[in-house]
């Protein structure tokens, strides 16, 4: 006679937790590629049309000479990057931007600066790009550093939808990655936009030189939280020279595409609601290496030529994937929140 655990139902994957442990995390990494793949792909079935993939467009308003000293960014005024630091955009060109990306099929446009925090001073004209890209129809998104909760307040009533604050990586791996400030300044900072009521796009970079335990860290953090992301980024690092951490990854090679498979394909497991995003780093993956993104839960990404200072395909390489994997645009929605 069969025993009670073996007549239990399997638990429901699709169903959103928040009590993950790392070591539950672990495992979904250690499963057979192919069941990892399979779970993820039934769970993304049960809550998204497969077929449909959210497009988002940056713009980087405030470019380099950044406080922080992210060990990846080519923003950051700690190394030498050769890139050219400049002031904050005018409203009017973010605005002619936004429409140019919305002509490209972006449904959300997200501004970047590279900024340790958000300036008060600051805040006028980015209430006025924002409120100006909002009322040309496109979700908002910004990503401008640290922010205290009277500013996530003003960002929200200026019709800010959406707030990019990442994680990066596992707390273990985290002082590998940046010195100048802590995983706890991160976590703070989400509970503001949470409080203000706006919609949060949090993850990390894959292929900085981390373990498996620091990739299934991140994800166990993004679990964890209170609130799953709406949208959880992905991203593949882009080595940028100059950059500690891109100048090792040059050295020592870049991540095995498989375990980033399987990372997006985790994601997907314990963030069943959220739009996992296959973000930095596409300019460098195959077609048939997207698909496999997209068919492990990969259900969003970043068009247009650039990212915030380095390339990405251009539209028309992504009007060919897209043609080519029978895949369309989501349409716009104000996204399901676990
Ligand atoms: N300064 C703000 C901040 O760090 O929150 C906003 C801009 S910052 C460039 C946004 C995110 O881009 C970072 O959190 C990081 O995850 C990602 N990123 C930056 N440089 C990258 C690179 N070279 N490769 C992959 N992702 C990168
Ligand atoms: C995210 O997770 N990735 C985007 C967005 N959020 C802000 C940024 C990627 C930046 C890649 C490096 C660059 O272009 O400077
Ligand atoms: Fe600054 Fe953001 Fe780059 Fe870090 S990732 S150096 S905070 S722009």
């Amino acid at each position: 006679m069969a025993d009670d655990a073996s007549i239990r139902p399997a638990r429901d994957l699709s169903i959103p937790r928040h009590d993950w442990t790392l070591e539950e995390v672990e495992a979904l990494f250690a499963r057979p590629f192919m069941e990892l793949v399979f779970e993820a792909a039934s769970v993304h079935r049960r809550w998204f049309d497969p077929n449909e993939v959210q497009k988002s467009q940056l713009l980087s308003v405030k470019t380099g000479g950044c406080a922080e000293n992210c060990g990846y960014c080519s923003q950051s005024a700690s190394f030498k990057t050769g890139l050219k630091a400049e002031k904050l955009m005018e409203p009017t060109a973010v605005i002619a931007e936004a429409m140019a990306a919305k002509a490209g099929g972006a449904s959300r446009f997200c501004m970047g600066a590279a900024w340790r925090e958000l300036k008060d001073r600051d805040t006028p004209k980015l209430a006025a790009m924002i409120s100006g890209v909002k009322a040309l129809g496109l979700e908002t998104c910004a990503t401008l550093g640290m922010l205290n909760a009277d500013q996530a307040k003003q960002l929200k009533e200026a019709g800010l939808d959406y707030y990019n604050h990442n994680l990066d990586t596992g707390p273990e791996y985290y002082a590998e990655v940046v010195t100048t400030r802590s995983y706890q300044d991160r976590l703070e900072t989400l509970q503001h936009v949470r409080d203000a009521g706006m919609s949060t796009c949090c993850g990390g970079i894959v292929g900085m030189g981390e373990k498996r335990r620091d990739r299934a860290g991140l994800l166990h953090a993004l679990a964890t939280l209170p609130v799953h992301p709406d949208s959880l980024p992905v991203n593949a690092l882009v080595p940028v020279g100059g950059t500690p951490l891109g100048e090792r990854v040059l050295k020592e090679g870049e991540i095995d595409p498989i375990e980033f498979v399987r990372t997006v394909a985790v994601a997907r497991l314990v963030c069943p609601k959220s739009m996992v995003r296959l973000s930095a780093g596409r300019e460098g993956m195959t077609p048939e290496m997207q698909a496999l993104c997209f068919l492990a839960g990969a259900n969003s990404i970043f068009v247009g030529g650039k990212l915030l200072t380095t390339p990405n395909p251009e539209e028309d390489d992504d009007a060919k994937l897209f043609a080519l994997l029978d895949l369309k645009p989501m349409p716009l929605k104000i996204e399901a929140r676990a």
